[in-house]
């Protein structure tokens, strides 16, 4: 009942007691896993599980192990594997044979999941017995992600810590942190304190699609130690973080803290607002410059071999209203407004090649023509990942049509303020991260993975982040780790048992049975999208990648 589902398991003679004796050794190599999985399972077992005292590891299936006689040991060991896959043993003891740190680190939390949900509890819970079996396992995809929005909503660091531990649960490995927005700047720059001064706080947050607006400030962000503790806590559990800095659109906070960034002589508040804004980013060399000394200190904090610096969304009124636009356009001989968007990105897709880095940006990048080397994170749909792919970019599945988790789960009342069109567990579940029109398509192999994303318009605590996320995020996590096709009937299953695991860790996700927590506000009436009017605007939207 392993979530994501392994590639393969069956049953072995023998059971594995987790108690206060148990011990636990690693190869040096996989020591820092070894210290992770103690600190997850010591207040559970009562016992501090130790280094056992042999060198050689104990044989894990010996002829006929007394079944749960207790005190066993866990072994995690190296070998001749791919670095993410594992093999996992368990008779009297438990041995984890992988193929590197993360492998290890998989496997591990595989261990925890055959343990009764009772493991998932931060106090001793007795005796906790796991069968015998054995499980050979590797992920289909190399990126396994989910956007993090915590520019529409702020999400405390010790909430951000919380939902690294549940990505890492669902052996997701990289998380896409969405750290700047039209409504909040979360990220402490030394050199341009007022990002975080002034954009990282707003009057108030619209609630609906009416223009209900809530009266309350809302607002924080992370200082550049907590930065740096959720990259290490996160990379303890094997995941990337990869931060994204959106440009040039989605950058009205940035503009409210220092009007000159912007194209208009009255200031701007940080935005309370949603939908795409019209304040953008002018294309005077100074701020270029601004942001490169931004990206130097992003990149002191984020050592991943990925920056995004988003690109999406980015309205054209200002620049075709602007003298300066207007004038660097003629000077650079573009075409148009489009192709001084796309000059903008590769200027700072440039400054990161420069830097051993590489860029990635939502699909709308690719209008214009984009530097060869660039990501696409492709959302509208799928044709961005198809259009991306055969021109030779490397591509991450992140279909708002299957994996936006700030979509509702059910079309019924009961549910929060809508947004978008309704996207169940089992819609997600039926996702496939190659796009039907690459199969048999060499360009397929550009697919890195996928990402479902959690935007926060309307997501506007920890509390709900649970609501939305899970038990979608689980859904997801079979179609990024889990061999291709799909097995309703049997992922139901799995996720039965699964959510008594989220029960036992306190995740608040959303229950079939109810009760339903999050009615939609009254006096907030929602807008929800009919699946025609959704198309109709999807269409829209990518009329130019087909
Ligand atoms: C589109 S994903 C956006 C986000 C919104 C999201 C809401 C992307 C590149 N742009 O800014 O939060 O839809 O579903």
């Amino acid at each position: 009942m392993i979530v994501p589902k392994p590639v393969k398991q069956e049953p072995r003679p023998g059971a594995f007691v987790l108690d206060e004796r148990t011990s636990l050794t690693a190869d040096p190599l996989l020591s820092e896993v070894a210290a992770w999985l103690r600190g997850e399972l010591a207040p559970v077992a009562g016992g501090e599980l130790l280094p056992g005292t042999g060198t050689e590891p104990l044989p894990v299936t010996g002829a006929e192990p007394l079944p749960g006689r207790g005190s066993g040991t866990i072994t995690l060991r190296l070998g001749d594997l791919p670095p993410e896959a594992y093999r996992l043993t368990v008779g009297q003891d438990a041995e984890i044979v992988a193929g590197g740190p993360a492998g290890a680190f998989h496997g591990a939390q595989t261990l925890r999941q055959l343990l009764p949900p009772a493991a998932f509890r931060k106090a001793p819970a007795g005796r906790l017995t796991v069968a015998g079996t054995y499980v050979e396992d590797a992920p289909r995809f190399p990126w396994r992600g989910c956007v993090l929005d915590v520019a529409r909503h702020f999400l405390t660091k010790h909430e951000v810590l919380r939902f690294i531990d549940l990505m890492a649960l669902h052996k997701l490995n990289v998380l896409h942190f969405h750290l700047t927005d039209d409504q909040g700047w979360r990220v402490e720059i030394r050199r341009h304190p007022r990002l975080t001064e002034v954009g990282a706080w707003r009057r108030e947050s619209q609630t609906g699609w009416n223009g209900a607006m809530d009266g309350r400030p809302h607002g924080g962000y992370y200082t550049q130690d907590d930065l740096r503790e959720i990259v290490a806590y996160a990379a303890r559990r094997q995941i990337m973080v990869v931060p994204e800095i959106d440009l040039p659109g989605h950058t009205q906070a940035a503009i409210a803290a220092y009007p000159e960034l912007g194209n208009l002589d009255t200031p701007l508040e940080v935005r309370t607002t949603w939908g795409v804004g019209v304040n953008v980013l002018n294309v005077e060399d100074t701020t270029l410059k601004f942001f490169e000394d931004v990206l130097d200190e992003v990149l002191e904090l984020f050592p991943s071999p990925y920056i995004v610096l988003g690109g999406d969304e980015v309205r054209k009124d200002q620049w075709r209203a602007s003298p300066s636009a207007q004038r660097r356009i003629a000077e650079l001989g573009l075409r148009d407004e489009e192709e001084l968007q796309s000059w903008f990105i590769r200027r700072f897709g440039g400054y990161l090649a420069a830097r051993g880095r590489r860029l990635v940006g939502w699909d709308e990048i690719l209008e214009g023509g984009l530097a060869p080397g660039a990501v696409v994170a492709s959302w509208r749909g799928e044709l961005g990942a198809v259009a991306a792919a055969r021109r030779g970019h490397d591509v991450i599945n992140c279909s708002n049509t299957s994996l936006y988790l700030d979509y509702r789960q059910d079309p019924g009342e009961q549910e929060p303020v809508p947004f978008g069109t309704v996207l169940t567990v089992e819609d997600v579940y039926a996702f496939e991260p190659i796009p039907a029109e690459l199969r048999g398509d060499p360009a397929a192999a550009r697919v890195l993975g996928a990402q479902c994303g959690v935007w926060t318009e309307l997501i506007d605590s920890g509390r709900r982040v649970d609501y939305m996320a899970f038990p979608r995020l689980a859904a997801f996590a079979e179609t990024v780790w889990s061999p291709a096709g799909r097995d309703l009937p049997g992922f139901r299953e799995r996720l039965a048992a699964h959510l008594r695991r989220l029960d036992a860790i306190g995740v608040e996700y959303r229950r079939a049975d109810g009760p339903l927590p999050w009615q939609t506000r009254p006096g907030v009436p929602g807008r929800p999208e009919t699946p025609e009017r959704w198309q109709a605007k999807l269409d829209a939207w990518t009329s130019n990648l087909r």
